[in-house]
């Protein structure tokens, strides 16, 4: 650490600790970045597993704040909407805004990550991989104990203070706990995920390539499914969903109650996991040649939400990120709220370097309702993904929000909408979006229709209770 130069220590290099990196190095701080995994440069990424991430405007933002657009855009794949596979194997895209300037983007997780290391490291930032924190000790400034897998053996850092962007098992949040309890709270989903691939259609082995697919490669393409789409098979207790990968396969992530029929007990096996299939996404079984071996080797992933009533040791250590509020997927912004928390606490840490404590505190005070929000909307999103997809009365609201969406722009947003392409506030959304859904449910009771519902009183109604958006 130079004379007189802060520096920082950020324990876990993944997403979010890896683009904070490059923030704070760029606005001069000395940053060292301890990760638990070898460098994803040599070793390749998570086995090589290609696990992709659904990038949105907040995710954007921090990209483009780091110089990484254009780099990360080449490999990024345009979603233009949910493609959905109903039962009888037709599909529907629902397009997710109003036209290709209001899409999200399929990107990899592994090269996303390599390119925010990269970026950190030209802008300064040193990292240390292979080091696994074994305890931190807060008193006069942070001593941490790591372990060194390369030497094998632990050594000790020092450092003013630490930030833990080391996912929702953080080691750094369980020091922190152990010196002053910050209330956690665990909740789980009691729901599961599994992962299974979509070669791309040069992958396929060439004695399981459904005709269709055949002809597809015949005339050079490399994607089994449309491209530009999250696909998504609702099933009502359960689903599956599918994201573009670059190279032309897909992610196939299958998520399944831990319990009842069909759950993660009741499909347990390989074959029982095809059975499953053939039932209930039989459109997708030609695609999954490797089903069996996919299942048998991939972990069921676990889905939770954690809670913190403080996410700060005083000026010693912050958690960010999943660390200090993991949230359950299904709204696609796990990461986007991650590279926001990156992009504030460099902002505050750059305006207030002599005052760390307070700086954190208001990082917390900033950063918690919108954590919390963003959190009630993933879970919320679940049931919506997998049961509403034939509800009446939903179908009836959305035919309508979208009507007055149309009717009042940049008043009448569809919450998805302000979640996911604008950078309002998380809790803002949240609270802009009951009072729509208040409206949209005053005006449906007892209704069918589109055309049962009066539209001068609609209109009266979102004048009154919505505010026009400020633009940024
Ligand atoms: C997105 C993009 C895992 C996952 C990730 C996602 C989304 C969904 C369903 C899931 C939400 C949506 N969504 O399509 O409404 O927008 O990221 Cl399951």
């Amino acid at each position: 650490m130079g004379e007189g130069e802060p520096g920082i220590t950020i324990v876990g290099g993944g997403l979010v600790g890896a683009l904070l990196a490059t923030l704070l190095a760029q606005r001069g701080f000395a940053v060292d970045v301890f990760e638990r995994r070898p460098d994803p440069r040599e070793a390749g990424y998570a086995g090589g597993r290609s696990i992709n991430l659904a990038l949105a405007e907040r995710g954007l933002h921090g990209l483009r704040l780091a110089g990484l657009t254009e780099e990360i855009m080449r490999l990024a794949v345009m979603m233009r909407g949910r493609m959905v596979h109903h039962r009888d194997g037709h599909t529907e895209l629902l397009r997710y805004g109003r036209d290709d300037s209001e899409v999200i983007w399929s990107i990899s997780r592994g090269r996303l990550n390599i390119a925010l290391i990269d970026a950190a490291e030209r802008a300064g930032a040193r990292f240390h991989f292979g080091r696994r924190l074994l305890s931190a000790a807060f008193g006069n400034g942070v001593t941490m104990q790591f372990h060194d897998d390369g030497a094998d053996t632990a050594h000790e850092h020092g450092c003013a203070f630490a930030i833990g962007a080391d996912g929702a098992g953080s080691a750094l949040r369980a020091a922190m706990n152990a010196r002053h309890p910050l209330g956690e709270r665990v909740e789980q989903l009691g729901h599961g995920y599994k992962e299974l691939e979509v070669p791309a259609l040069p992958d396929f082995p060439a004695s399981s390539l459904p005709s269709a697919a055949a002809a597809a490669l015949a005339r050079g393409e490399r994607f089994a499914l449309e491209p530009n789409a999250l696909h998504i098979w609702p099933r009502g207790h359960y689903m599956c969903i599918a994201l573009p990968n670059a190279e032309g396969s897909f992610t196939v992530t299958l998520f399944l109650p831990n319990a009842g029929d069909p759950s993660f007990a009741t499909v347990a096996t390989p074959a029982a996991a095809r059975a499953l299939f053939e039932h209930d996404f039989a459109d997708a079984v030609p695609l999954i040649p490797e089903l069996e071996k996919d299942f048998g080797e991939n972990p069921v992933g676990v889905l939770a939400t954690l809670y913190l009533d403080r996410w700060h040791l005083g000026g010693h250590a912050l958690l960010v990120g999943d660390a200090a509020h993991a949230i359950v997927p299904f709204h696609g912004q796990g990461m986007n709220c991650g590279f926001e928390d990156a992009v504030e606490l460099a902002e505050l840490l750059d305006a207030h370097r002599d005052d760390i404590a307070w700086t954190f505190a208001e990082f917390e005070r900033r950063r918690r309702p919108n954590a919390e929000a963003i959190a009630k909307m993933a879970l919320e999103n679940y049931v919506e993904m997998r049961d509403s997809v034939a509800d009446a009365g939903f179908l009836l609201r959305r035919e309508l929000g979208r009507l007055l969406a149309e009717r009042h722009p940049g008043r009448f947003v569809p919450r998805y909408s302000m979640v996911t392409f604008t950078r309002m506030p998380y809790a803002q959304a949240f609270a802009r979006g009951a009072i729509q859904d208040t409206l949209l449910r005053e005006l449906t009771t007892g209704r069918e229709r589109l055309d049962e519902i009066p539209l001068d009183r609609a209109d009266a109604l979102v004048r009154e209770r919505l505010t026009p958006l400020e633009t940024q």
